[in-house]
């Protein structure tokens, strides 16, 4: 194998661990906390988990190890996007599991959840498991996006279980995946099948985060890779000091990401989804704000900037995810087939003319053709609008670039408006993770398997205390149904953990928002850099500046 310098020397790195995971296996002991409540809807989630509601909150101790000494075969799986740590989330298992007991056996379901249905896995050994000692990627095992949640599955799960001695099963996924991770872990229990289930904390998205899970991991490396790349696109902004550039970030709803770049390299502007539906800004509104920022500058021979515009922006502005519904509703079922012959785009846009209301229409005439075609053309396989393929950063681009047209002819604005454009997603998913990663995701998965060996179920693995150094980390478990409330999901009241979007009144939105006015007129750009993984603490073991602002630890330069 050709391996880089760098791969190989992350081989060789140790994360960190916890410090009352330090001091070897058989020095570990558990200690309970208070009974748990969800966070709202007791009574419904307690009738719909008698078997794993209410249970209490553990941490875990340095003392002697009082654990049944029996073998474990564990299934760990992956689910859903990549995030950076994954790998050692496994390792952190694998390790602890083998440390317990050499004869125990990691099995790993591949291609995500879908693995464990169609009973396709391999065995973890130590040759192939070290080859992904903190790196990137979720290749060890694969992912997917098949969903966990109806009883015919779970039979088969069992079943596979059953077949090949499983005793616990890890998921390591979003808040999709865990929530179905707390309804299989009852479906086990209720079934009497001796099967545990723990889940595990990850999506780069940031949104499965409360107050027991601090951070999701992922979320860390994959915005300091952001990060670097935005801060050195502002150095070439204000080297040339000729380009606006239009930079949109992953999250597939929040904006925690976009927020944490903002909070990073301090560019001209960085939309956030949820104060744009807080405030029900329309298309144009959001326009003007842009607008105004660009000409302030350009007045004063300022023409660059930055700006961060989040990937599911448009669904949060009102008017423009009503018109989707529009489209949505007007195409649905053998409407699209008459749609699709139609033999032009000229005829297609009179069939759209006649098929909207003209709330909707006048929003789609606003929009540049290229977006009006989009919203139109490239369609799921159920015919809906791909809402994440919108190419929201030129959207916005193009349509202040007619605003300041218009300004222009007005004579209110003397600048010059050149954009580029740039999308940030799958480049920061498997970078190798950061320290923090390493550690986070290696800590998270050997205290998963602390939980197992205890006989735990129904638990997410919970490690705490984040913006301390390592060793003050507070490891333990969580049950899933204490994170849960009853949302409506596709017209029926569902068990889920409540997504967790940008809070308007948390530390990190206020900090951003008493300091953007300042950022969106002078240049006072912030150049994170790339990401360290050798060299002082302070350059490479820091966190988010979200975490530590949240965590009352954040100190401005
Ligand atoms: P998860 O929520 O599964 O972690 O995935 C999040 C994400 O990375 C989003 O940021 C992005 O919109 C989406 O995945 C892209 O998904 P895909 O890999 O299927 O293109």
């Amino acid at each position: 194998m050709n391996l880089s310098p760098l791969q190989k020397a992350r081989y060789e790195y140790s994360p960190k661990l916890p410090g009352m995971l330090r001091n070897g296996i058989a020095d570990i002991c558990v200690k309970e906390g208070a009974e748990t409540q969800s966070v709202a809807d007791q009574e419904k989630i307690k009738a719909l988990f008698p078997n794993t509601y209410g249970k209490k909150e553990i941490t875990f101790e340095k003392g002697q190890n009082t654990s049944e000494a029996k073998k474990q075969v564990v299934g760990v799986i992956l689910s859903g996007g990549q995030a950076p740590g994954g790998h050692n989330v496994v390792c952190g298992l694998y390790d602890a599991l083998k440390a317990t007991n050499k004869d125990n056996v990691l099995i790993g379901f591949k291609g995500g959840p879908s693995g464990l249905i169609e009973d396709n896995f391999i065995v973890l050994e130590d040759e192939y498991v070290d080859q992904f000692r903190n790196t990137g990627g979720f290749d060890i095992i694969g992912s997917g996006r098949t969903k966990l949640e109806t009883q015919e599955q779970f039979a088969i799960a069992a079943e596979v279980c059953k077949k090949h001695g499983v005793t616990a099963i890890v998921i390591i996924g979003g808040d999709d995946s865990n929530t179905n991770a707390g309804i299989l872990a009852e479906y086990m229990a209720a079934n009497n099948t001796g099967v545990q289930v723990i889940g595990c904390p990850k999506t780069i998205d940031g949104d499965l985060k409360n107050e027991d899970i601090e951070i999701s991991f992922g979320f860390d490396t994959a915005c300091k890779t952001y990060s670097e790349m935005i801060g050195n696109i502002e150095r070439d902004a204000n080297s040339s000091k000729k380009y606006w550039h239009f930079i949109k970030v992953m999250g597939r709803a929040a904006s925690h990401v976009a927020l944490e770049c903002g909070l990073q390299t301090q560019p001209n502007i960085t939309l956030i989804s949820e104060e744009v539906a807080a405030k029900k800004q329309s298309l144009s509104e959001i326009t003007n704000y842009i607008a105004d920022i660009v000409e302030v500058r350009g007045n004063k021979g300022l023409n660059y900037g930055v700006a961060i515009i989040p990937e599911g922006v448009v669904e949060f502005v009102p008017e423009f995810s009503a018109l989707i519904q529009e489209i949505n509703e007007m195409l649905a079922g053998a409407k699209a087939d008459a749609f699709n012959e139609l033999p032009s785009w000229a005829a297609k846009v009179e069939f759209i003319e006649k098929g909207l209301t003209k709330e909707a229409l006048e929003v789609f005439n606003i929009l540049p053709e290229a977006i009006q075609q989009q919203l139109f053309l490239d369609r799921d396989p159920h015919g809906n609008v791909q809402v994440s393929l919108i190419e929201s950063e030129k959207l916005f681009s193009a349509m202040v670039a007619t605003e300041l047209k218009a300004r222009k002819a007005a004579g209110s604005y003397k600048g010059k408006f050149t954009a580029m454009h740039h999308f940030m997603g799958y480049e920061g998913r498997c970078a190798f993770p950061s320290n923090f990663d390493a550690d986070y995701c290696y800590s998270l998965g050997y205290n998963a398997f602390m939980l197992i060996q205890y006989g735990y179920t129904g638990y997410l693995s919970k490690v705490s205390n984040l913006s301390a150094p390592a060793v003050e980390w507070v490891a333990g478990g969580m049950p899933i149904t204490k994170m849960m409330n009853i949302e409506r999901r596709h017209g029926e009241d569902k068990p889920v953990i409540k997504k967790a979007l940008v809070e308007l009144d948390g530390a990190p939105f206020k900090y951003f928002e008493a300091h953007r006015a300042e950022w969106a007129e002078n240049t006072c750009f912030r150049y994170p850099g790339a990401i360290q993984y050798y060299g002082p603490s302070e350059v490479c073991d820091q966190t988010t500046i979200t975490l530590a602002l949240e965590q009352g630890a954040f100190k401005a330069e």
